[in-house]
């Protein structure tokens, strides 16, 4: 299947992109200045990890949205939009009434679609782009773009995912019923998309919370045969908490986007075990156009 390789390339894309930032000139947001992210589906998760990210390492307020909620009337300096299709619906419209009003910059795997009518700018990641359905490449790709612009090391990120695409998956991840995926900070975006991956490709049940949120409600479905997954090292003891419900908690040293790679292999995985393909998932396309 086509997603086995996609995901496969991450490392390589992920250093391509770091090359575009480092050229310059992408539009990309300035330190400072009032921003807002938006994406739809996946797209949408990469907005919140990288708004997280800018806003928490000082570099200026960083608000997320998914298109069709994005507030008209707030003051921001620059709209930067992430759509892998160009021609997700609730991005085109929402760009095209963004004109006159504020800079937009787009992140996109095709340049040759609407999107290249309406966004101001357009950062080109056409060699990210997927025959998959279902995101890997492009979507972590657009983050290490995104987190390249926030004078983020790419190296050791690519150099990381190297060597987790080539580890063998458990068999006791393989044959979970049910997974929730937990982050912090900008890992909770990944924890998002870590759900949304395994739900498109699986068809599994997937969930996935700020981490402190988990004992709010959310422990209550941990029982044995069941997976809670941490993005990033568990700091606030979740550990403890799972361990009497006879769940699997699992987590990891690496860079959240890192560990995402693992949860993306088993997810191509576990759909080639359920007889299903990862590539075109049931009920998706690959963009929504209304
Ligand atoms: C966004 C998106 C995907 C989702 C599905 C439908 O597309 O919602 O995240 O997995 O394939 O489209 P795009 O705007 O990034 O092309």
């Amino acid at each position: 299947s086509f997603i086995d390789e996609e995901i496969d390339r991450q490392p390589s894309a992920w250093r391509r992109a770091a090359a575009v930032v480092a050229k310059g000139g992408t539009g990309l947001p300035e330190p400072g200045e009032r921003v807002a992210v938006v994406g739809c589906g996946t797209s949408w998760f990469m907005a919140e990890a990288y708004a997280v990210l800018r806003e928490r390492r000082g570099l200026g307020e960083t608000d997320f949205w998914t298109a069709s909620e994005f507030p008209e009337g707030r003051p921001y300096d620059r709209l930067v939009a992430i759509s892998r299709s160009g021609t997700t619906t609730e991005i085109l419209e929402l760009l095209d009434r963004q004109r006159g009003i504020r800079p937009t910059v787009a992140l996109t795997a095709d340049t040759a679609t609407p999107i290249a009518g309406v966004a101001g700018q357009l950062v080109d990641l056409s060699f990210a782009d997927e025959r998959s359905v279902v995101q890997t490449l492009f979507a972590t790709t657009a983050l290490t773009a995104l987190r390249a612009s926030l004078g983020e090391p790419v190296e050791p990120l690519a150099a990381a995912a190297e060597s987790v695409r080539t580890e063998p998956l458990p068999e006791e991840w393989l044959s979970a019923d049910q997974i929730t995926f937990l982050g912090r900070g900008w890992a909770h975006g990944v924890a998002r998309e870590a759900a949304l991956k395994m739900r498109e490709a699986t068809q599994g049940w997937t969930e996935a919370y700020p981490s402190m949120e988990y004992r709010h409600g959310p422990v209550s479905i941990a029982a044995p045969g069941r997976i809670v997954w941490h993005f990033g090292p568990d700091a606030d003891g979740l550990r403890a908490d799972v361990a009497p419900t006879g769940a699997l908690f699992v987590d990891h040293p690496e860079d959240p986007q890192v560990d995402l790679v693992r949860v993306q292999r088993l997810a191509a995985a576990l759909a080639g075990r359920k007889g299903l393909d990862p590539d075109r998932p049931r009920n998706l396309t690959r963009s929504v156009v209304l």
